[in-house]
């Protein structure tokens, strides 16, 4: 094959994976997931990737390569559906790249270049799982882990530390790099609220003892910024905590920022237990309350989604994790989710469906009795109905 040659080959197969039509799949009553992922590693730009210049290159290898793309925060923007992917070349560092699609399932095209984040004071080694707000500050704001060594631990290479980084902007293209948060704890997976409470600006955290270990960090926490340009926790109440012998044993944090709906804030959020193949990372649901947003008032029992099939298999295994959603004004709801830190998917469903499985699914009664007496009484309600 001449230079020319290879070049049309891996274009034509780029872009017929680009346009690829996604279809749903037989669903669970609660959602739809999708028969193809929605954006993975060859999904990025070609240009990334390879030197189109035969002189330069004339193997035509590519000279960057890409590893990964997941945990993506997500909105809508001029009738798009944008995600901020977590993009992960070989060399193992995140960086934000913003995909965009015209239906929400299929057709996501990356914008030509990644996005430059401004750094804080210390540089973050590396940066992941945005989560977008636009928030009724009239800014879109992008919360994310931001990682650095633990220089407390000279010799420990792995040893490292999570701070949550904040940058605004406008057209999601310029970003205003905010102080990253200031807390007591290390602290992942923090989300903006995306109203004022009291007047103060609203964060869901997750208080963490270490880089991985959330030890008595106890859970999803809350906390009201005085200041979102200095932003400090200076007080955080736990509102969703972990519980022995659940799909949060381990660990859990907030997903996307809540929806709100007329029967109240919709969430989703992570759940970790730990297994003999290692963690297991979940979706579960919870609602809280219109009128004091740290009051769950629905909690199902259980895991919401988990990796399926493929999804499985990746660089971390038996990982969902999602970060992104979007509703659509006629209810439909986008939930963008990652399996195993290697891909995206979606799978939707609506507002309406979503609250009455967090009001209708019962509760996780802690105790294997418990579980057989709620299902007992199905079975007993069922035999009432059944002609
Ligand atoms: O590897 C699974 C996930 O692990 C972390 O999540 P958490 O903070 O809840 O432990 C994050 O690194 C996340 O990006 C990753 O998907």
């Amino acid at each position: 094959m001449t230079f020319q040659e290879k070049v049309q080959a891996v274009r034509s197969k780029h872009e017929a994976l680009l346009t690829r039509k996604n279809e749903p799949i037989e669903g669970n009553g609660i959602y739809e997931k999708y028969k193809f992922p929605i954006i993975t590693a060859d999904h990025t730009p070609l240009e990334w990737r390879y030197d189109f210049d035969e002189k330069d290159n004339p193997y035509f290898m590519q000279r960057i390569m890409m590893n990964a793309t997941l945990n993506s925060g997500a909105i809508k923007w001029n009738g798009k559906y944008l995600l901020v992917v977590r993009t992960e070349g070989a060399d193992r560092k995140s960086f934000f790249a913003i995909a965009e699609s015209p239906n929400g399932v299929d057709n996501f095209r990356f914008w030509e270049e990644p996005i430059t984040m401004p750094e804080d004071v210390i540089p973050a080694t590396n940066i992941y799982d945005m989560r977008l707000t636009a928030h009724e500050d009239g800014w879109i704001y992008g919360l994310f882990c931001a990682e650095r060594h633990d220089d407390s631990m000279p010799n420990d290479l792995s040893a490292a530390t999570a701070t949550c980084g904040i940058a605004r902007t406008k057209d999601l293209k310029t970003w205003e790099r905010l102080p990253d948060l200031k807390a007591k704890c290390q602290q992942r997976n923090v989300v903006l609220h995306p109203e004022f409470v009291n007047g103060k600006y609203a964060l869901y955290t997750r208080p963490q003892d270490g880089f991985i270990d959330a030890g008595s960090g106890g859970g999803i926490g809350w906390a009201l910024i005085d200041d979102i340009t200095n932003a400090e926790v200076k007080e955080e109440k736990i509102i969703n905590a972990r519980h022995y012998h659940t799909i949060m044993e381990v660990k859990n944090g907030e997903g996307p920022h809540p929806i709100k709906t007329a029967k109240g804030w919709l969430h989703l959020a992570h759940g970790v237990r730990g297994c003999a193949s290692g963690l297991r990372y979940v979706l579960y649901m919870y609602m809280t309350s219109l009128e004091d947003p740290t009051k769950v008032i629905a909690q199902p029992g259980g895991y919401f989604l988990v990796p399926e099939g493929d999804e499985y298999i990746g660089d971390v295994m038996n990982v969902a994790f999602a970060n992104g959603w979007i509703a659509d004004e006629d209810g439909k709801v986008f939930i963008y989710y990652a399996s195993s830190d290697t891909r995206m998917h979606v799978a939707t469903s609506t507002i309406d469906r979503l609250i009455d499985y967090c009001m209708n699914t019962p509760e996780d009664g802690f105790y294997t009795g418990k579980s057989v007496e709620t299902i007992k009484a199905l079975v007993a309600k069922n035999k009432r109905s059944l002609p």
